[in-house]
């Protein structure tokens, strides 16, 4: 292979930041980090609106050897595509909510399309061997469009969320469709071996397809490797942010309000694949059994709203709320309000303050494809008196965090007992827990993670012409 690295082309919803790490999750630091290193594009939707949609003129934002290009949507297109298959059908049905997931011809239709769309907008932009790097469940059938189209290099997929089991998948009318599509790419990633192995059961089971050595997959005449690359964050970044000014502000400000008590902290957007009804009830859960809490600890969680036009958001919300008056209600002093929830967002310096504020961290997804909180709290701890993770054994991060304390969060008894295990930790203990999982988080950068899938895709031969 020569020296000269291929130029990288993402695709992805929504675009950037390039530049402002202020701003910027581990999706965007691994990505523009590895899109400065080798030139290159990323393509996605503006987040406007338009009559002209995936038609309208592509902005383009240059930096350096970087551009970012994005084009419009129309308001069919939005509902079809983003709201309607994206987060009404495939965001409940990955997470195992088939209970949430609503099935319509229309909107799969228009996914489709945009699909389509998005590919034929990208093949002007294309070099025969740009590396094609194309992000998560909006744009399942984008590759296989591109090779509609005539392009012959190399197409990645990452999936940052769960695949579900087989036989759950198998309830989606255009599953098969789905997972076709994905056998269009050359390398498809997943956050964890569950999600690796459920795909290619599905592809086993449901299209009579051969398990090959090298973590590879055939079906009929196509062959396509799948792999695991668990998301890294930018931990020296973080870390970094954890002692700024900004941060250390807010530490102070969740500091004063707490007084002597411990803080318990969550950070979430408000979804319901985030376990926020049920994380709440272990809390109060906590002040039942052990009331020695009562008064002397609170519970921050930050959950700004997110898709909030969907019913299964609003409804959220409402039971959130009515949950968290009951808790306050039935607890509260005079000078002591046992839960704060809010819906605002803060800067991520900020954020940092406060999870190094925080005695006990509650990341407690009923499923999540990895969950970046969990491993941005543990880099902003403070070495000498760093807080306990609580995690959901059901949250990709449980893989690598093994020394957080692991809760079935469906079970309220068992984060009521996790929460009173990490209150009342020894200094020695935290540490101890504290050390080894900061070596799993700063081991496994959003770089690295980057790195690793890219070098994974670069070593799949392709017959292009260099
Ligand atoms: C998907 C997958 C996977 C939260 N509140 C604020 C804020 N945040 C930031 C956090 C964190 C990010 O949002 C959330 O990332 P997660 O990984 O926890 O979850 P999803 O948004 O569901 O992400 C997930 C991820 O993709 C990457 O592959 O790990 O499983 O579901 O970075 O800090 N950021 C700011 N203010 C807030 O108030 N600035």
């Amino acid at each position: 292979m020569s020296g000269a690295k291929r130029r990288l082309v993402a695709v992805s919803n929504r675009v950037g930041p390039l530049t402002d790490e202020g701003k910027a999750g581990g999706l965007a630091v691994g990505l523009s980090d590895a899109l400065r290193r080798r030139g290159g594009v990323w393509f996605g939707w503006s987040g406007e609106v338009s009559a002209e949609g995936t038609d309208s003129e592509a902005r383009t934002e240059t930096v350096g050897n970087v551009s970012m290009v994005t084009i419009d949507l129309t308001q069919e297109e939005v509902d079809g595509f983003y709201y309607g298959y994206a987060n009404r059908s495939l965001w409940p049905l990955l997470h195992y909510r088939l209970d949430l997931a609503q099935f319509d011809r229309a909107s799969d239709r228009v996914y489709r399309a945009v699909n389509q769309r998005f590919a034929a907008r990208l093949m002007p932009m294309l070099r025969d061997d740009d590396i094609i790097w194309v992000h998560d469940y909006h744009f399942f059938h984008l590759g296989s469009e591109l090779r509609q189209q005539g392009f012959k290099g190399s197409v990645g997929f990452y999936l940052h969320i769960p695949f579900c089991p087989p036989e759950m998948f198998s309830a989606l009318p255009s599953g098969v469709d789905i997972v076709k599509a994905m056998l269009a790419y050359d390398l498809v990633g997943f956050q964890t071996d569950t999600d690796r192995r459920n795909f290619i059961q599905f592809c086993v089971r449901e299209l009579g397809g051969e398990k090959l050595k090298g973590h590879r997959v055939r079906v009929g005449g196509r062959v396509v490797s799948a792999r695991t690359f668990p998301i890294g964050i930018d931990a020296e970044g973080f870390a970094r942010f954890a002692v700024s000014p900004e941060a250390s502000e807010h530490e102070e400000m969740v500091r004063g309000m707490a007084g002597d008590r411990l803080q318990i902290v969550g950070v979430d957007r408000m979804d319901y694949s985030k376990g926020l009804v049920e994380r709440l009830l272990g809390f109060e859960r906590l002040l039942e059994d052990y009331p020695e809490n009562r008064g002397a600890v609170q519970f921050l969680q930050v959950a700004p709203l997110s898709r909030s036009e969907l019913d299964a958001y609003a409804e959220l919300r409402r039971d959130l709320e009515s949950l968290s008056g009951h808790v306050n209600g039935r607890f509260a002093t005079l000078d002591w309000t046992p839960f704060q929830i809010m819906t605002t967002g803060f800067t991520r310096r900020a954020l940092a303050g406060i999870y190094r504020a925080a005695r006990v961290c509650l990341v407690t997804p009923l499923r999540d494809g990895m969950n970046l909180v969990a491993k941005e709290f543990v880099a902003a701890q403070d070495p000498q008196d760093p807080g306990v993770l609580v995690l959901s054994r059901f949250a990709g991060a449980r893989a690598e965090l093994s020394e957080a304390l692991i809760v079935n969060p469906y079970s309220t008894d068992d984060v009521a007992r996790a929460l009173q295990r990490a209150l009342s930790m020894p200094l020695e203990e935290r540490q101890e827990r504290w050390r080894a999982m900061r070596a799993a988080v700063f081991g496994n950068t959003a770089s690295y993670w980057c790195e690793a899938f890219l070098a994974e895709l670069e070593s799949i031969p392709k017959d292009v012409p260099a």
